[in-house]
């Protein structure tokens, strides 16, 4: 028999595969499509098993499909712009561009060891300009169309840094990575409307139903529809009115005070000649722009000296203060704090002494006495004039009416979701395609001049933005009056590239972005599969891209994804050394129940399963996984685990058992030939156990199809499991037997292809002299051998259960008895000697005396 070495035959596979373009896909209208999509990677360097598992995953979906007949879609390529290549240069010295198309060959070969079915010929690489040129022009149709604008915002910046952080970039207030003080900064930046979308994502998600629960929410929470009414409070400041967004109009009876935001207009305007104000306003500055931030904090305020006028109640003046907790790019940067039924009012109120009016009265109690929590709950007006006694949906629509009547609000919907800024202060991004002129502003860098490509000669030895330091690149000429120009210097954000190259992918070779018929045909993608942690911002602006180049006439298409899936983690266990350092994996083993050092032997404290993380050092290398145990076996331990939604642990008695299953395939496939190519199952011909072999192969067809369908490919590799035990455990040695061995390997090779296609292949090649697997159609699972006429039997020797034979109903005596015999369970207990007795119950027990 052949030994097996799994690399030498992957690679023989592989190359097969590369060499007949196995994997290549056309456009093809007259066939029915399937287009299968794992998000794109960074080119970090190398994969990690958050990789394998994703692409894994994908890959039964794709060669699954295309054993069903589809047309399938399946590419990969690199999102390659981004911050990690600008760290690399700026620690290393290395060009981003150089260290990018490094790391991406080298995780391109690694991908190709996993032996995954794409058609490398669409491969798209997101910072070479054949790719971003589109998306210049992109933008200048946005602009065009009005869905691209300019905008002083606020903005977090790190002195040091000379950037723009994210919110999750200031920690305490501080940069993350210089430890400064975070300013606030108003900056003219470059946003896509993606808030004009804001209803019909929203309603969108409802026909989303191939999508995560989850998922679904999590948009949702994200888009944030809030249902309520602008309000005006007249100030006794010449005349200026202040206007608030409430989603609670029915408490303005219980309303104590006004507080506007830091950046609010009438704040700017306000602390003209007011040092004192000045410095709140700079100490509400260092807070940064981040919500959770702004919650945690304490809530402080500024009394301006100014009052408002309640609308509806004659007299009454409400305190107008600076407060740290309203943000600028909410509702209005405005609201009437109404304490008693807000505990961030509530808290405001008791560090500034405010009265706290009591509004609502829970259902069936007295009423409330707030001390040092609001109540939020539902109940009845009470304090209200004439709303007293409503519920609260009725006190709001009374609330809206008065309003209305008065001239002082009306109803209002408010999204939490923001518009898109898309500027970044970056070299390593794609270039915003405008011209600054002092005289004409900006300017949309004419069509024909496309691409803005990035400059190669770049200094990262101070810090800021490159592209702003370059002694010339930035200059240019005003494409509408001549005069000399400015090139914007910023750079979109990277989501920008992954909002739409899953169009490029089914067009990649196209001198536009792609052709609408390709797009059509190909569009949407019908699964999609990656980590949750992509789940709000990138679907969502996706699902935008693909509206708004819908709207300027690139698709047909709103919805991007129609099927999403979202992966667990690969998680492993974690180590310590007694002194606190953390151990590789490999570092340690287990001696005596306990663990222990490899090399020292000094005791290890075994930490928490978690996620696989570099810090923590529980990671397992998939280049050495592969290169020990096979890509087959990887990837089949992958699936096998647990389902994919869910978390997977890695561990290395998991991957050795899925080790020994191929190995396990591998030779039964050692012990067949191509006798099986002609063979029709005959029924008359048949034996006992010829037939259970033949139903265990049915009733696999029909079960990893139906689970592999439904994502449990967990499930398919327990079938697979259950098919190959009926296939080692079969004794048909005559002709027919032989035939039917050959027979069911061949169609084990189908079943077995999505999830450990190499072996598949070769098995194929053993049973079957033409193709190649990874082009069979699917078999048909045959009805006849699925009806269930047979029954699990138990067999007994001297009295304990030793095994189980599944037979068919009312079995001949004398078969049932032959099959219990040469059980290898029961042979054991025989020594070769015959029994002393064997009692048939049929169809219920075999009992062996020996
Ligand atoms: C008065 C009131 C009374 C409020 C009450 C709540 C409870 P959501 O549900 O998230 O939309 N708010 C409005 N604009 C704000 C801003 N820019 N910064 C901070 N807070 C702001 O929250 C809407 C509520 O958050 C609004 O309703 C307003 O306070 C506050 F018993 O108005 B409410
Ligand atoms: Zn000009």
């Amino acid at each position: 028999m052949t030994k097996f070495f799994p690399s030498a035959l992957e690679s023989k596979w592989q190359s097969t595969w590369e060499n007949q373009a196995c994997f290549k896909t056309e456009t093809d209208k007259n066939q029915p499509k399937y287009y299968v999509l794992e998000m794109f990677p960074y080119p970090s360097g190398r994969i990690h098993m958050g990789h394998v598992r994703n692409y894994a995953l994908g890959d039964v979906v794709a060669r699954f499909k295309r054993a069903k007949g589809f047309n399938v879609l399946h590419p990969m390529g690199w999102d390659a712009f981004g911050l990690p290549a600008e760290n690399a240069a700026i620690e290393r010295g290395v060009h981003p561009g150089k260290w990018t198309i490094e790391n991406i060959a080298a995780m391109r070969a690694q991908l190709k060891t996993m032996g995954l079915s794409y058609d490398w010929d669409r491969e798209v690489t997101t910072c070479s300009p054949d790719y971003y040129k589109h998306e210049q022009k992109m933008f200048l149709d946005f602009l065009k169309a009005g869905l691209a604008y300019r905008k002083e915002s606020w903005v977090n910046w790190d002195p040091v840094e000379h950037t723009v952080l994210a919110n999750e970039q200031v920690v305490d207030g501080k940069g993350w990575r210089s430890g400064a003080p975070v300013e606030r900064r108003q900056l003219s930046q470059w946003f896509l409307s993606i808030s004009d979308y804001a209803e019909e994502l929203l309603a969108a998600i409802e026909g989303l139903d191939k999508w995560p629960d989850r998922v679904r929410l999590m948009q949702h929470n994200w888009i944030g529809r809030s249902e309520g009414a602008t309000v005006q409070f007249r100030l006794d400041d010449a005349d200026k009115t202040v206007e608030v967004f409430t989603t609670r109009p029915d408490t303005l009876y219980g309303a104590s005070f006004i507080a506007l935001s830091a950046q609010h207009p009438l704040t700017s305007a306000w602390q003209d000649n007011n040092p004192d104000l000045q410095a709140f306003v700079a100490e509400c500055a260092r807070l940064g722009t981040s919500e959770a931030a702004i919650e945690k904090a304490e809530k402080r305020g500024f009394f301006t000296g100014f009052y408002a006028d309640h609308p509806l109640i004659d007299g009454q003046k409400l305190p107008v203060y600076i407060a740290n907790f309203v943000l600028m790019d909410y509702g209005t940067g405005a609201i009437f704090g109404c304490p008693a039924h807000d505990q961030r009012d509530l808290d405001f109120a008791r560090a500034y002494q405010l009265p706290v009016l009591p509004v609502v009265q829970p259902s069936g109690s007295d009423q409330p006495v707030i001390t040092d929590t609001a109540y939020t709950g539902p109940g009845r007006l009470i304090n209200s004039g004439p709303w007293t006694g409503l519920d609260i949906d009725s006190g709001k629509a009374a609330a809206i009416s008065a309003l209305e009547d008065a001239d002082a609000g009306t109803r209002k919907v408010t999204f939490r979701l923001r518009d898109w800024g898309v500027s970044r202060q970056r070299y390593w991004g794609c270039p915003i395609p405008i011209i600054h002129c002092s005289s004409c502003g900006p300017v949309p860098v004419p069509e024909d001049q496309l691409p803005v490509t990035l400059p190669e000669d770049v200094e990262f030895d101070t810090p800021g933005n490159p592209l702003d330091r370059h002694p010339t690149w930035a200059d240019t000429d005003c494409p509408s009056c001549g005069a000399q120009a400015r090139r914007e210097t910023d750079t979109f954000d990277t989501f920008f590239e992954s909002s739409w190259y899953f169009l490029r992918y089914t067009d990649p070779d196209a001198d536009e972005a792609f052709s609408k018929e390709a797009a059509s045909y190909w569009m949407p993608v019908d699964q999609y599969i990656g980590g949750v942690e992509h789940a709000v911002l990138h679907l969502l602006y996706s699902r935008f891209f693909t509206r708004a180049l819908s709207k300027v006439g690139y698709v047909n298409v709103d919805e991007p994804f129609a099927g999403m899936m979202t992966q667990g983690m690969v998680c492993h266990q974690s180590f310590k050394s007694e002194d606190g350092q953390w151990l590789f994996p490999e570092e340690v083993e287990k001696k005596d129940g306990s663990w222990q050092h490899r090399d020292t032997g000094k005791a290890v404290l075994a930490g928490r399963v978690e996620k696989m993380s570099k810090s923590k050092r529980n990671v397992v290398d998939p280049e050495q996984i592969i290169s020990t145990y096979g890509a087959d076996t990887a990837r089949l331990f992958m699936l096998s685990d647990s389902p994919p939604e869910r978390d997977l642990e890695w561990t290395e008695a998991g991957i050795e058992g899925a080790f020994r299953f191929i190995q396990k395939i591998w030779k039964l496939a050692q012990q067949t030939d191509q006798s099986g190519q002609d063979f029709a199952p005959d029924s008359s011909t048949l034996s006992t156990a010829d037939e259970i072999v033949l139903r265990a192969l049915h009733v696999a067809i029909r079960s990893i199809e139906t689970d592999i369908e439904r994502f449990a490919f967990n499930r398919c590799v327990a079938h697979l499991h259950v098919l190959v035990n009926a296939i080692s455990d079969h004794k048909g040695t005559d002709e027919t037997g032989k035939a039917l061995r050959s027979y069911v390997m061949r169609h084990l090779a189908i079943l077995l292809a999505p999830f450990s296609p190499h072996i598949a292949e070769e098995i194929w090649h053993i049973t079957c002299a033409q193709g190649l697997v990874s082009k069979a159609a699917w078999p048909a699972a045959d009805e006849k051998w699925l009806v269930s006429d047979t029954v699990d039997i138990a067999v007994q020797v001297n009295g304990k259960l030793r095994a189980t034979l599944s037979l068919p109903v009312d079995c001949d005596k004398q078969i049932a008895e032959e099959q219990a015999l040469s059980h290898d369970a029961v042979k054991k207990y025989l020594n070769d000697m015959p029994p002393k007795r064997v009692i048939v119950v049929p169809n219920r027990i075999i009992n062996v005396v020996c």
